[in-house]
């Protein structure tokens, strides 16, 4: 069985653009799973601690047959591939994975809480979500536009395509 997962990037190190451009394809080249599409990449202020880069941010749309504690492994090593350092809580990362969606799952354990807790707070997941697939609802039903809708603004800036593969 496949199921439509949607994963969060995110990065404010070491040239994030790129770290992006790469963790798209390598996330394109997970067994069992198929990427559907990519969302183009933010600029963004950074939520949390204020005293770091801004971030780049996007989102991917897989089609997979993992469960989503072996996609949270394989995403967790991709991080781990990209020099990820746990230092503080909201700080700053060269490659950030999140699980945002992961079809009608809902998820809560101590590795994994699907859907995304924070997702309504922030339009840096958010947006890219929509231009992935404007219909896009939670398993309760509740549609990613109206949390759009209701996000807190960060002041999203979409960069220009040659910034992005
Ligand atoms: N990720 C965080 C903390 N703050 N801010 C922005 N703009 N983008 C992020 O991806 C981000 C953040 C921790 O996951
Ligand atoms: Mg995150
Ligand atoms: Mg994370």
């Amino acid at each position: 069985m496949r199921t439509d997962a949607f994963i969060g990037l995110g990065s404010n190190l070491q040239e994030p653009a790129a770290q992006l451009a790469r963790a798209v394809a390598e996330l394109a080249a997970l067994p069992e799973t198929t990427l559907v599409s990519q969302s183009p990449f933010y600029a963004s202020r950074p939520v949390g601690p204020q005293d770091q880069p801004d971030y780049i941010n996007g989102a991917v749309w897989l089609s997979t047959g993992l469960d989503p504690h072996i996609l949270l492994n394989q995403l967790q090593a991709i991080e781990q591939a990209h020099g990820r350092e746990r230092l503080r809580r909201w700080g700053p990362r060269t490659l950030d994975l999140d699980m945002l969606v992961f079809g009608d799952c809902v998820l809560d354990d101590d590795r994994l809480t699907v859907p995304h807790r924070e997702l309504p707070n922030r339009d840096f997941a958010l947006q890219p979500l929509l231009d992935l697939k404007p219909d896009l609802r939670l398993p309760d039903g509740t549609t990613i536009a109206s949390l759009r809708a209701q996000c807190p603004d960060n002041r999203l800036r979409k960069l220009p395509p040659p910034d992005y593969p």
